[in-house]
């Protein structure tokens, strides 16, 4: 595959892939990077995002496409500005476009908007889902139709600020208040209604063990959540992957349920270039890929990315092995 590991589209910039094959097609719902002059900080502040290109593939040979803006933040009623990384869900006929923005006070919600075309354009919901907040859902629909969400990141994502189940803005792990042997927070969990714009279940935070039942730490950077949560199902397994982000790894923990406890299963990828680290898995054609983003297209500017894809393996016991991003 000619275009593996290398940057799909160059004419913008792109990171956060969520990669979707529907009616054999393969689709990328990606964050669109806006390049700008400022600094960048520990809160994300350089991730200025305004709208969504969706990119499309007849094939993982074919050229890659930007089918053009398929939402703005300017038609989103409650949101102000940063649309970070997004996904899609398919059901009841309809794609259902998840997207993270910050609310007109400051705190990040996640909305919905939806359209009859994967390309979209998408028309957003008027307000965001209620009871939602942080960033970078995942969407999964399961083989009996189900659909859940999974999302939150620390940090700029705000995750850690609702460890007490409302906004606290002194419970920041940034701001130093962090008890290294304290549970770590694992990602947020709820399942859709059947409209998909609802949740039908209380959100509550996952649990991830490690290999002795214990729960993983705060102070353990190499396994712990920090954002961009994906579910895939392997073999029966589900398989929660996410960053590590300060360590920059790609991991994932697995469970018979969608709904965890999750156990911490390995490494998927090494750092790439760039602070960030975002991915997705899926099947196209009898094979696993990983949808992944770095800074190569803009030699290391940790907010223009450009998003990849690999082929990703399994041993026969179902554990992943770990890529090595710029080697064979
Ligand atoms: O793209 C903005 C943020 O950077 C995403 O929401 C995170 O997952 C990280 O990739």
């Amino acid at each position: 595959m000619s275009q593996e590991r290398k940057p799909l589209v160059t004419h913008i910039f792109t990171a956060d892939p969520s990669a979707h094959v529907f009616d054999g097609k393969i689709y990328i719902y990606p964050s669109h990077d806006i390049p700008h002059e400022g600094e960048d900080n520990d809160s994300g502040d350089e991730y200025r995002m305004e709208d969504y290109h969706i990119l499309s593939m007849d094939n993982l040979d074919a050229p890659c496409v930007d089918n053009g803006e398929a939402l703005h933040v300017r038609d989103v009623k409650w949101a102000s500005k940063q649309m970070w990384a997004p996904d899609v869900a398919f059901k009841n006929d309809t794609y259902y476009l998840y997207f993270p923005a910050r609310d007109k006070e400051g705190l990040f919600r996640i909305g919905v908007a939806t359209s009859k075309s994967p390309v979209g354009p998408f028309k957003a919901e008027d307000d965001y889902i209620k009871g939602s907040y942080s960033i970078d859902p995942a969407s999964f629909v399961d083989e009996d139709g189900r659909a859940y969400l999974y999302y939150g990141g620390l940090w700029g994502g705000q995750l850690d600020n609702w460890k007490k189940g409302y906004y606290d803005p002194k419970d920041c792990q940034l701001e130093g208040s962090i008890n290294p042997d304290e549970a770590a927070q694992g990602p947020m969990f709820a399942e859709l209604n059947d409209d998909m714009l609802s949740f039908k279940t209380e959100p509550k935070n996952l649990v991830i063990l490690d290999e002795n039942g214990d729960s993983i730490k705060v102070g353990d950077e190499d396994r712990r959540y920090f954002e961009g949560p994906w579910m895939h199902k392997y073999n029966g397994k589900y398989y929660l992957s996410y960053s590590t982000g300060t360590t920059h790894y790609l991991v994932y923990a697995t469970s018979d349920s969608p709904a965890g406890p999750f156990t911490y299963g390995g490494r998927i990828m090494e750092p790439v270039l760039g602070w960030t680290t975002h991915h997705s898995i899926v099947e196209y054609q009898g094979k696993w890929y990983l949808f992944y983003h770095d800074c190569e297209l803009s030699n290391g500017i940790n907010h223009r990315r450009c998003v990849k894809f690999t082929e990703l393996k399994y041993r026969p016991d179902g554990s992943i092995i770990t890529i090595k991003p710029y080697e064979e």
